[in-house]
């Protein structure tokens, strides 16, 4: 808390480094990050590799990737100098919370998170027993650093209750009000749920197994026009509203992605396109797509060259975060009761 007794305004949020970095990513929450940097925000990123390995990861894979996130958030425009940039094993009080906050959630509440239903399917048996319990390390992410804001894509907003749920819960059973602010889901990125190029009805995401499915920021120029390209359309000419894209996912979705890329609205938009066949537009929103995510990669092809300074940035980032983190753990550990003599 500050000297006027509230929160510190302060932002956190996390990307996985399991995969590519994809568009989606991008839109729904990475662009949202970066202007959030330059408000008046205490602002947390983090590469939280120990929500990656919920599922199978090589191990020297695991390793890359999260260089390669540093370097895509980096390229994206999180500058270390304003932002705390750090990967979460590196900073070992959020797996210490999210023990605690493993005793103070619900196996209830877990039960209804659809997140692990989609990624189980019939399997839920044989996932990880960290799969599961995800959303409480989540929680344990955010409200470790008193997080009051933070930004995300549409998918995650039922994390988001659970982790006021667990602060509320908490702070009602330990008698300590407001310890764990109410955090705000920021759900305003430029797309907040960009959907697969193959298939209008499902997320784009990191690990569809086709890459047809994602424009990858890593993609090339040439990769990211054929994909725009050969992106599932119907056959009809685009709407000339957007009552008219109701029934039409996959031209929603494209409609969608030209709005959020040209920062122009879905009206706007129609207001151009309206009427005119896909043969038409898919090669402009190429254009766009190409002009605004290329430049990207070469960025990060460029920090990526130099491993040693992204893990010192990394490292410092680390040490940042520890410094706000320790005293609010130790606080918790009081709260609790767990004694400590050292
Ligand atoms: N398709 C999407 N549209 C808008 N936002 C999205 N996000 C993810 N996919 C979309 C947002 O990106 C942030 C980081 O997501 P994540 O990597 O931590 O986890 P995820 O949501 O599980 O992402 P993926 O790509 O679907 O990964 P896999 O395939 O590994 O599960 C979050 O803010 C998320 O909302």
């Amino acid at each position: 808390m500050n000297d006027a007794g509230t929160h510190t305004r302060r932002v956190f949020s996390g990307v996985q480094p399991s995969g590519n970095l994809h568009l989606g990513n991008y839109l729904g929450a990475v662009k949202r990050f970066v202007e959030m940097q330059e408000e008046d925000f205490d602002t947390l990123y983090c590469m939280v590799d120990l929500h990656a390995i919920t599922v199978w990861q090589d191990p020297e894979e695991l390793t890359n990737a999260t260089r390669e996130l540093a370097a895509a958030f980096m390229a994206c425009g999180l500058d270390p100098k304003k932002s705390i940039l750090f990967n979460q094993s590196q900073v070992p009080t959020h797996a210490e919370l999210g023990w605690i906050f493993n005793c103070v959630g619900r196996v209830g509440w877990l039960n209804r998170m659809t997140q692990f239903k989609d990624k189980a399917g019939k399997n839920a048996e044989k996932m990880s027993v960290g799969l599961y319990s995800y959303p409480t390390l989540m929680a344990a992410d955010i409200l470790v650093y008193h997080a009051t804001h933070v930004p995300v894509g549409e998918d995650q907003k039922q994390h988001l209750e659970l982790t006021r749920d667990i602060a509320m819960k908490f702070n009602n059973d330990f008698k300590c009000p407001g310890f764990f602010p109410e955090t705000e889901p920021i759900i305003e990125g430029a797309a907040t749920r960009v959907m697969s190029l193959r298939d209008g009805s499902k997320k784009m995401s990191k690990s569809d197994p086709s890459d047809l499915s994602r424009i990858n920021l890593i993609d090339s120029a040439e990769d990211i026009a054929k994909k725009i390209r050969k992106a599932k359309t119907d056959p009809e000419p685009l709407p000339e509203s957007a009552d008219g894209l109701a029934e039409r996912p996959e031209a929603k979705n494209l409609v969608g992605i030209y709005s959020a890329l040209s920062g122009q609205s879905v009206d706007a938009v129609l207001g151009e396109w309206g009427g005119k066949q896909f043969g038409e537009f898919k090669p402009a929103l190429a254009d766009l797509s190409v002009e605004m995510v290329a430049p990207i990669a070469v960025e990060m092809n460029r920090l990526l060259a130099d491993p040693a300074e992204i893990d010192r940035i990394l490292g410092d980032g680390a040490n940042r975060a520890a410094e706000i983190a320790e005293p609010i753990l130790a606080e918790t550990y009081k709260h609790v009761g767990l004694l400590r003599s050292r």
